[in-house]
């Protein structure tokens, strides 16, 4: 097949896909031959032919500033520079939305799919289809519930490790400042349900939180890792609850824990260093950073968004012949209103 021209820049092409403005591809002005997307149909697309190895990335969507780092690392990553076409994928929040495109990227036949599944769920169908037609698959971030022979690896973070070092943490706050045997209160803010990062950490939390009979979950509940879902979940959790019965507040990512302290606030509740709120958070954005710095949150567990890195690699080792790992783990640490002042200018998302 003649060599597509490639544009020199990087550029978002609106691609008009039978899912209508799902697909930009960056760095390239390809020729889309979008098929009805179903379940296990064929295609006549053209198969990719050039010096490009065209990806095609199915993301969750834009639900929080983690995702746009994760997102942006991608875009930097597979570049035309780097020796990709990368067709890229907002999920918008939607499982079936994703599954639909993995089924047209896959009639279109990209070289690879890298999927980052909103949900662990819905997905053995499709990967098998991408394995019958020889597209290679990686999985990114969160994780699916799908025979691991269906996918090339799985790259991401320890999800429940994050929860246990959580409320490890709790503890040995608690425990330096004389309050381990206080009957404690705890709200948990929850991501989005089926979501592998919001399985692990909740699976970590509670099985730490268990081993302390005078810790109380008081509610637990969902606000689907959302800045503005967390303001409304806390808000309902506010009126239900009386305030001065919630000692713990922890929340599943940073965006969800900015959205509850906009409703702490807005019903005139302290949180944070001296306070009667003790507020634990996951992600480790700049943001959270500024408001450890301030004593409003204490912790934030990181999970590194920038693993766009990583499978690169794998596709070059891939594309060498070389095996590769089925699980990849991202380097991540606990950051605290003690040290943030020490990372934060090391902080790059
Ligand atoms: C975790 C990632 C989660 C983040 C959220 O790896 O999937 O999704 O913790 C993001 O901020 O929305």
């Amino acid at each position: 097949m003649k060599k597509r021209q490639f544009l020199k820049f990087r550029l978002l092409l609106p691609v008009i896909g039978i899912l209508g403005g799902l697909f930009c591809t960056v760095g390239c002005g390809t020729s889309q031959n979008t098929v009805e997307t179903g379940n296990l149909i064929r295609s006549d697309a053209p198969k990719h032919n050039s010096d490009y190895i065209t990806v095609g990335f199915i993301q969750t969507g834009k639900e929080s500033d983690w995702r746009d780092a994760n997102t942006n690392d991608y875009w930097d990553t597979f570049t035309t520079e780097n020796g990709y076409n990368l067709i890229y994928v907002d999920g918008n929040s939607d499982s079936n939305r994703q599954v639909k495109a993995a089924y047209d990227l896959i009639a279109q036949k990209v070289d690879y799919l890298i999927i980052d599944p909103i949900v662990e769920d819905g997905w053995d169908d499709v990967l098998t289809l991408a394995q019958q037609e020889n597209i290679p698959v990686i999985i990114s971030d969160r994780g699916v519930n799908a025979n691991p022979s269906l996918y090339e690896c799985w790259i991401g973070s320890d999800f429940k490790t994050e929860g246990i070092n959580a409320a490890k943490w709790l503890y040995s706050y608690l425990e330096k400042n004389g309050r381990e045997k206080e009957n404690l209160n705890i709200v948990i803010l929850e991501g989005t349900a089926g979501a592998s990062a919001a399985i692990g950490r909740t699976e970590g939390l509670l099985e730490e939180i268990s081993k302390h009979s005078n810790w109380n979950i008081l509610t637990s509940q969902c606000a689907n890792f959302t800045q503005g879902e967390g303001t409304n979940v806390m808000k309902q959790i506010l009126t239900d609850y009386p305030h001065e019965d919630i000692d713990v507040v922890i929340s599943e990512n940073d965006n969800m824990m900015f959205g509850a302290m906009k409703a702490m606030e807005q019903a005139g509740m302290r949180y944070g260093v001296d306070t009667d709120v003790i507020t634990i958070s996951f992600d480790a954005l700049y943001e959270a950073f500024e408001l450890m710095q301030e004593g409003k949150l204490m912790v934030s567990v990181e999970c590194n968004p920038l693993i766009a890195g990583l499978s690169h690699q794998v596709i070059q080792d891939l594309e060498a012949g070389k095996t590769v790992d089925s699980v990849y783990y991202v380097e991540e640490s606990v950051f605290t209103y003690e040290n943030a002042a020490e990372y934060i200018s090391d902080r790059k998302y």
